[in-house]
């Protein structure tokens, strides 16, 4: 209702000020109220286009220096480094063409601004002037398409007989993450919505009849991986649409109620080594700061020093904890990760233990 009122006050406001300003137009009896424009006017237009583009060309270079920092750095996947290729040659693409185009297309404005008595030359139309620049961005966009396409289908490689890989699934529902191991036998049990069962906390409605369902593990808080194997995720959604994106892993894919969605890479850096990335202890440190500004402005008492880890978000907007939908994912050693899944209960026990 205040938002309204707001409104129409503000209204009322432009329409006062509108009908005063035309009152004091028909004042000026004396003032030149031809509607055509001067040399001058269209002068100070042409010189207006220049410093449109030089405002252009400073907000981009501040936007770079200001928050150049909030970049990702490196990718900690084997296909991120093609990712990040791909990201880099279109980005310099763009940059170069929109530098040359903004300018030429400001310099003409001002060159062929209004003159008084000058005409504007009558040209129909140009065919060797058109294929040239039809050509161009063709050969140039085919490039871009084709050299994303062939980087796609390597990166989007799940087969699960090349690599030994791990087989996770990730299960997502408002508003949080689930993680269920395949197990020895690396394959996961059969699972449906409707054998979620709250009193036995079995969450992901896994199939207690399915021998291969036994050995699976689920981890409700984090996400561990060895370095340098393989993982396949296999995405199932509860609920609606969400997506899983693993920002340092360039990684991101649907989940989908419903069906099963897949995604595969090979974690090349392990948490502690991005720990001691110089560009991370950097980002790490500004945060910190951040943080600790706040607290001093007794903003909030309630702050922890941050420290770095992988992380799985939740890239659709699927209701009102989206933001907060997130889960830690560690990348260690291969003598680690096993010490740790060994310590994990498996489906079967975690049944027995519910009865
Ligand atoms: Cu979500």
């Amino acid at each position: 209702m205040t938002a309204v009122l707001i409104i129409i006050v503000l209204l009322l406001v432009a329409i006062a000020i509108w009908q005063m300003t035309k009152i004091f137009e028909l004042s000026q009896f004396n003032a030149d109220d031809s509607q055509i424009a001067t040399d001058k006017d269209n002068k100070v237009n042409g010189y207006l286009m220049f410093a449109f583009l030089v405002f252009i060309y400073l907000l981009t270079i501040f936007c770079f220096w200001e928050w150049g920092g909030v970049l990702l750095g490196i990718p900690a996947s084997e296909h991120g480094e093609d990712i990040d290729n791909l990201m880099f040659i279109s980005m310099v693409l763009i940059f170069t063409v929109q530098i040359i185009t903004q300018a030429l297309l400001h310099y003409f404005a001002f060159k062929y601004r209004g003159v008084q008595g000058r005409k504007a030359l009558f040209y129909a139309d140009n065919d060797r002037l058109e294929f040239i620049w039809t050509i161009i961005p063709v050969i140039t966009l085919a490039g871009l398409i084709l050299y994303g396409l062939f980087t796609w289908t390597s990166v989007m490689n799940v087969d699960e007989e090349e690599g030994d890989p791990i087989i996770i699934e990730l299960y997502a529902q408002q508003f949080n993450w689930k993680a269920r191991y395949a197990g020895n036998d690396n394959v996961l049990g059969s699972a449906n919505v409707r054998l979620i069962d709250i009193d036995k906390n079995n969450m992901l409605g896994i199939d207690e009849s399915d021998p291969y369902a036994e050995d699976d593990i689920v981890s409700q808080t984090e996400i561990h991986l060895p370095v340098g194997r393989k993982v396949i995720f296999k995405m199932r959604s509860q609920d609606v649409l969400h997506s899983a994106y693993m920002p340092h892993f360039r990684a991101q894919m649907n989940v989908v109620p419903g069906m099963i969605t897949q995604f595969a890479f090979t974690p090349t850096v392990t948490t502690e080594e991005m720990r001691l990335n110089p560009d991370m202890v950097e980002k790490v440190q500004h945060i910190n700061q951040l943080r600790a500004d706040r607290k001093a402005n007794g903003e909030t008492d309630n702050i922890d020093p941050w420290e770095f880890d992988y992380v799985v978000l939740c890239n659709k907007i699927c209701g009102s904890s989206h933001y907060n939908m997130q889960m830690k994912i560690i990348v260690e050693t291969q003598e680690e990760f096993d010490a740790w899944i060994k310590e994990q209960q498996t489906f079967k026990q975690q049944m027995a233990a519910a009865q």
